[in-house]
């Protein structure tokens, strides 16, 4: 990747200059103390990074999991994605599910590509939630290194409303939860059982990210999630469920593997909260879904 950058050469471009006294946000954080930027809307030049990004050629891996009733959430998952996501960039999305036949056909823009990859089912949700770190080092190290260089993992209940490119890339980002991102560090609801691998004192945490959106290069997501599902594995032998599942994991293993860059909420978001002077936009949005409907069989 480095050598790529090197190779890099940018044509001419004009855009307002940067400027050291006016910081273009003031009022959030944009930097972590590790140096890893926080990504708000006002804090990039997306033609910059788009040039950049380009001129590498790269494919970037968009995967979900769409397992039993789930599979309704496909079509306008898509949909939205050809819209908003990575526009203008290769993409391959890769669908895990039960039910191939039950993948909408949706209309795709060249060099976008959609692989189902059929996965078994688990009766428990919270298996199949926590599962997917497995299905996910699985295939990093089968498939995902030979055909894309960064992979995306979210949700499948959610849609985009709004551009979502290649400012979020970097060799492991995480999101900030939309419901904790001002929260003290004791209400974080991070695993608090030292009997559990997911366990997070209470004097330790930068933030509190969320499950549903997280990436990197195909090297950090395949370490990420290995080291989750082996949490996960030993956890299980013990007889303890981490409080929020692989979220629960996720959250430790970020703490003592900082991201290089973390998503803001705008990359996350749920109507139910509101809309704070904050959010300039809201790029990823979660779907309301009636629980008792799709949840059961
Ligand atoms: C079925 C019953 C209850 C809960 C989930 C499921 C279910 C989830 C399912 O039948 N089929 C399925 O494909 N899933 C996948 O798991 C799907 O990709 C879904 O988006 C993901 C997480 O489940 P979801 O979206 O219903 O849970 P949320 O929105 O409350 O997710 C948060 O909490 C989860 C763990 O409890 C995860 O950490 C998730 O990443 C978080 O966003
Ligand atoms: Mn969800």
């Amino acid at each position: 990747i480095l050598e790529d950058l090197l190779q890099i050469e940018l044509p001419r471009m004009i855009y307002t200059k940067p400027q050291i006294l006016k910081p273009p946000r003031c009022d959030v954080l944009m930097m972590t103390p590790w140096f890893a930027p926080i990504v708000w809307e006002g804090t990039y030049n997306s033609e910059i990074l788009n040039e950049q990004f380009q001129q590498r050629n790269d494919t970037v891996g968009l995967t979900v999991f769409a397992i039993k009733k789930y599979v309704v959430f496909l079509k306008t998952f898509l949909e939205t994605a050809e819209t908003y996501f990575m526009v203008g960039h290769r993409v391959n999305y890769y669908i895990f599910t039960d039910r191939p036949e039950e993948v909408p056909k949706v209309a795709l823009k060249e060099g976008r590509n959609v692989v189902v990859l059929q996965v078994q089912n688990y009766p428990r949700w919270q298996e199949i939630s926590m599962r997917r770190m497995e299905m996910l080092s699985y295939f990093s190290q089968q498939r995902f290194i030979n055909e894309v260089s960064y992979l995306v993992c979210v949700d499948v209940d959610m849609k985009f409303n709004d551009q979502v490119g290649v400012e979020i890339l970097s060799d492991l980002f995480g999101t900030l939860h939309p419901g904790f991102y001002t929260a003290e560090r004791r209400s974080f609801t991070y695993e608090r059982r030292p009997a559990s691998q997911a366990y997070v004192p209470s004097d330790e945490g930068d933030f509190y990210y969320m499950g549903s959106i997280f990436g990197g290069t195909v090297m950090e997501v395949y370490k990420l999630t290995k080291k989750c599902h082996e949490a996960i594995m030993v956890d299980k032998a013990n007889g303890i469920e981490a409080i929020w599942q692989e979220e629960s994991h996720l959250n430790k293993y970020f703490l003592y593997h900082k991201p290089t860059k973390i998503l803001s909420p705008e990359y996350m978001w749920d109507d139910y909260l509101g809309r704070p002077e904050i959010l300039k936009k809201r790029r990823f949005l979660a779907v309301p879904k009636n629980h008792a409907a799709i949840r059961n069989k």
